[in-house]
């Protein structure tokens, strides 16, 4: 069939670079070590950066590589405007910049805003000093306990209160997070300023923009009221209350004008909270705040139903419920705002383990169907390191094993201290969701360290890494690694991917086994049918006798039939006449 015969660029006429992008998620401290202390580095990515071009993307994101406390991987940062010595220096960072544009990659940096580390000069200056003259004090958001005890219910992500008292000044400090990650008061104009002009600074160094950590909660809500507290649960919840607060989009928008608006950059903002409504803004089309947002919908779906366990849970996320989240997505943006596309990151598990089957059989072509899935729908796609090789969850079986205070503090307020499930059942829930089965060394090869280091990593590497590594990926044409390399190069390459109307296919609402939509543009349809499940099913579904058939995760095609994850993607000319 004769394709489109688009370039890059000439897709959609006010098309932005972005928007036909796809983005690879560097974590830094799990990518590759390269001077032998058992923590990823800055050298390490400068060494791999034609692996990463080999598959294709267009964008790196680094997760933060700024001077830090080390408390939460980095996103404690103590002087935003010098790197972590264990990553390296300035140097090696410039050098990475360079070498990535050299070979036509993008870098986006990692803005936490949000909070800064308790051992950032601003905050320590705030500390020392609670006389109404210090320019530092209001730096960050201080009150005075009520009936001597905390200003409000508000409980951290980290478990506990989200404030800590400070002897010296009699008063607390707000921390959505941990107490080390105290909260900048944003409607604080010096805080802004200050803020702004550490972005331009590293505008001048030519970086290609930002993903801005938790920036639906700059903004806190006036009066800092209480939450309320969900049945059961230990404390209001901070999140829901300080999400989209009354003056977050003044403030991004003046970001894009002090910063943003200046360069042709790729802007994500991770928005805990976001409702379609909300993206509408923070992404909208005439780019007056940012190019687009994160939103946690279909990754909070399989939480737990007690809310006071929230995302601790091992439950296995429906079809149904997905599938209705992600075309909420698809329908409410399109024409108005940009959506990313994700299905895991540094936060969250594992996709194939999570929303695909992990077992040796069906790992690998599991994780074929998700990632056509998701690739072919409207946005901008996010691929987590290791995720284009089927990295699966650690499945650690002891809590000595997790290093993320996430996990660890969870594990201690819910068994320990509360009581309110017993220690297995955490157990497995950790394996399920704690944020380390994103974090373990990415695996290179089959060696003792997976090729991530000489010396014992600073997370264990994971044990399936003798079968499941680049260099097996590498060397398998059958490879997933191959499969996203040609779902990217078909991003590129076809514009209805970019700019094609989502739409399920007739009655796919009701299928409770297989996701199947279109993407048409005036002149091409793309048909994109998923068998989620690991049974063979049975559909009918007409496809054009003059379609193509653009990439399949089984080695031929059984008319009328739907094996275990089965992924077919077709392509055909929009005839406007013929319904899928
Ligand atoms: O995550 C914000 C956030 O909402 C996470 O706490 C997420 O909901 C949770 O980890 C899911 O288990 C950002 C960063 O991505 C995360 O790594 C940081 O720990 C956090 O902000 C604080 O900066």
């Amino acid at each position: 069939m004769e394709r489109s015969k688009y370039k890059r660029g000439e897709i959609m006429a006010e098309a932005m670079w972005w928007q036909n992008a796809v983005v690879y998620q560097v974590y830094p401290k799990s990518f590759q070590d390269s001077d032998n202390d058992g923590v990823g580095d800055l050298r390490g990515i400068i060494n791999r950066l034609d692996y990463i071009k080999q598959l294709g993307v267009d964008v790196i994101w680094l997760n933060p590589i700024y001077k830090t406390s080390n408390i939460d991987g980095g996103y404690d940062i103590s002087d935003y405007q010098k790197i972590n010595p264990t990553f390296g220096n300035m140097a090696n960072f410039e050098e990475l910049l360079d070498k990535a544009h050299q070979k036509g990659l993008k870098i986006m940096m990692d803005l936490v805003v949000n909070h800064s580390s308790f051992e950032h000069e601003w905050f320590q200056k705030s500390v020392q000093d609670d006389s109404k003259d210090n320019k530092y004090r209001d730096y960050y958001i201080w009150r005075d306990p009520v009936d001597g005890h905390e200003p409000n219910n508000w409980g951290s992500f980290f478990s506990g209160p989200a404030w800590t008292y400070d002897e010296k000044s009699g008063q607390y400090y707000l921390h959505l997070f941990a107490k080390e990650q105290p909260d900048l008061n944003w409607d604080n104009q010096a805080v802004r300023n200050s803020i702004f002009d550490m972005m331009n600074w590293w505008a001048a160094k030519g970086i290609d923009g930002f993903r801005m950590d938790v920036i639906s909660l700059i903004s806190k809500p006036e009066g800092l009221p209480n939450a309320p507290i969900p049945e059961g649960a230990l404390y209001g919840n901070s999140g829901d209350a300080s999400a989209n607060g009354p003056h977050v989009h003044d403030y991004l928008s003046e970001m894009n004008k002090q910063v943003l608006k200046k360069h042709d950059w790729i802007t994500v903002g991770e928005t805990a909270g976001v409702t379609t409504t909300e993206a509408e803004k923070y992404a909208n089309l005439d780019g007056t705040e940012l190019n687009m947002v994160f939103q946690f919908e279909h990754v909070s779906l399989d939480g737990n139903h007690n809310p006071t366990l929230g995302k601790w849970s091992d439950e296995h996320v429906s079809l149904m419920a997905l599938r209705s989240n992600l075309v909420k997505w698809q329908k409410a943006l399109a024409g108005k705002a940009w959506n990313s596309l994700y299905w895991n990151n540094h936060d969250q598990p594992r996709a194939i383990s999570r929303f695909g089957n992990d077992s040796p059989e069906y790992r690998v072509v599991s994780g074929k169907m998700l990632a056509a899935l998701l690739h072919f729908m409207q946005g901008t796609p996010y691929i987590y390191q290791g995720e284009e090789i089927g990295m699966t969850n650690a499945n650690f079986q002891e809590m000595a094993q997790y290093k993320d205070l996430e996990s660890i503090n969870a594990y201690h307020e819910l068994v320990e201290q509360e009581h309110l499930i017993p220690a297995d059942v955490m157990m497995n829930y950790l394996r399920a969701r704690s944020r380390d089965n994103s974090r373990t060394p990415m695996q290179w090869n089959s060696t003792t360290y997976a090729g991530f280091s000489d010396v014992t990593p600073w997370l264990e590497v994971n044990a399936n890494h003798e079968s499941i590594n680049v260099d097996e990926a590498l060397r398998d044409k059958t490879s997933l690694f191959y499969f996203y390399q040609k779902l990217i190069r078909l991003r590129h390459e076809l514009p209805v991917i970019t700019d094609g109307v989502f739409d399920l296919i007739t009655d796919n609402e009701k299928d409770e086994s297989v996701f199947a939509y279109t993407r048409k543009n005036d002149t091409e349809v793309l048909l994109v049918i998923a068998n989620f499940t690991a049974q063979s099913v049975s559909r009918d579904y007409n496809i054009p006798h003059n379609s193509e058939l653009l990439i399949q995760n089984y080695p031929d095609v059984i008319s009328s039939s739907l094996r275990p994850y089965e992924v077919r993607a077709y392509l055909f000319p929009n005839q406007k006449d013929e319904s899928v």
